[in-house]
């Protein structure tokens, strides 16, 4: 069954090679080598000892709620986040500059970002690496997709660092969770395009709710999903409130739909070749008839799809983002599975704060 919806009827239900980014200095708000510039915190609160005395300092005076797999949440321009994002995200606002070509994939954790960073990498880079031919060389089989496509706040910028971009083949491909009034004077060039992927708010919170207690360390607690849904619910998830998150690049996309593609994983789940279309007439780069007749768009479809990255040895075994282990992240890859977690009651709460937020909006969701 498919049902459209920004209103309550939910309550009937129940380029490049890989990249090798090299670092060329750290942003000042870091430690000084050596230095003990901090008091010694409790678990849980570890990264925060990694961080600079100014920078703990600047942190303090962040309004903060308890973390999902942190100790805490800051506030920050506006959204909830890590203290070690923070600091990523303040060096890349300050050190960042666009080129005329750049890409930027857009989304709030665990709305199907992996996917999109395989489609996009592979679509891109099709010319260098067949998808059609025997695919034993192709990158996405040896690398997580988040190693093709770095993050700003992870990988790139992580811990202050400021890395040298300049080898980077054209169009450049990144991708961040940072909200689009945080990143957009950081993208000011008027070929930049950014790809928003958006993920119903249901399925969204259950696969976060999955991922951080799979991911966090054995000295956080975990969080219950009771204790996680009511967080989510007050918007206390990182990068959000999730309305927030989603109408930021919604608008956007609405203003400037030459420069802000809007997707949905839902519709990427149903139809994922004219989906695809779509993304590469966007980038620029779409599909001849000639490729059409070989079958490209059919090989990036079964290369990107769960199934097949799912199964490759380096995203069962291997670690990216973090750290973590990459296996984390193709749990489901399902449209609907909220319905197996959240009760009546909490369907109809999050339906009303969907409603409340979003509604007239013109943003809609696909809930199974
Ligand atoms: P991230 O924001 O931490 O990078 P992200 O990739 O956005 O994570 O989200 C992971 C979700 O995408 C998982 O959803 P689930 O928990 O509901 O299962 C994961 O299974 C799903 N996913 C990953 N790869 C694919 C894919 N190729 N096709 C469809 N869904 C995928």
């Amino acid at each position: 069954m498919t049902k459209t919806m920004a209103t309550s009827s939910i309550k009937t239900l129940p380029i490049m090679a890989i990249p090798n980014f090299n670092v060329c200095h750290k942003l000042e708000l870091l430690k000084e080598d050596g230095k003990s510039l901090a008091p010694k915190r409790q678990e849980g609160e570890r990264e925060d000892e990694e961080l600079s005395y100014e920078f703990q300092e600047m942190l303090e005076s962040l309004p903060k709620e308890r973390g999902w797999r942190t100790r805490h949440l800051y506030l920050f321009q506006g959204f909830w986040c890590q203290s070690k994002e923070i600091q990523a995200i303040m060096s890349f606002q300050k050190h960042f500059k666009p080129l005329q070509n750049d890409v930027v994939i857009a989304t709030i954790p665990k709305s199907g970002t992996t996917w999109l960073k395989a489609l996009t990498y592979t679509l891109l880079n099709r010319h260098r690496f067949d998808p059609v031919s025997s695919n034993t060389d192709h990158p996405l089989l040896t690398s997580n997709p988040h190693d093709l496509v770095p993050f700003f706040e992870y990988k790139l910028y992580a811990n202050g660092d400021v890395p040298d971009l300049s080898g980077l083949a054209s169009p450049r491909t990144f991708a961040t969770h940072v909200p689009f009034g945080s990143l957009k004077d950081s993208i000011e060039k008027p070929g930049v395009k950014v790809v928003y992927l958006c993920r119903n708010p249901f399925d969204t919170f259950i696969s976060s709710w999955h991922y951080t207690n799979s991911i966090k360390s054995e000295s956080v607690s975990p969080v219950s999903l009771d204790e996680g849904f009511d967080m989510y619910c007050r918007g206390l998830i990182g990068f959000g409130p999730f309305w927030e998150h989603m109408l930021g690049y919604w608008k956007e996309s609405l203003k400037r739909p030459d420069k802000v593609l809007f997707l949905r994983y839902e519709d990427l789940k149903q139809d994922i070749e004219s989906n695809l279309k779509k993304l590469a007439s966007f980038l620029g780069v779409p599909f001849t008839e000639e490729e059409e007749g070989k079958g490209v768009t059919k090989a990036i479809v079964a290369l990107c799809s769960f199934e097949s990255l799912k199964k490759l040895e380096v995203n069962k075994a291997g670690k990216s983002i973090k750290n973590f282990e990459n296996r984390h992240l193709f749990r489901k890859g399902e449209v609907s599975d909220w319905i197996n977690y959240l009760s009546p009651p909490q369907a109809e709460r999050l339906s009303a704060l969907v409603d409340d937020k979003l509604g007239g909006t013109g943003l809609t969701f696909r809930y199974c």
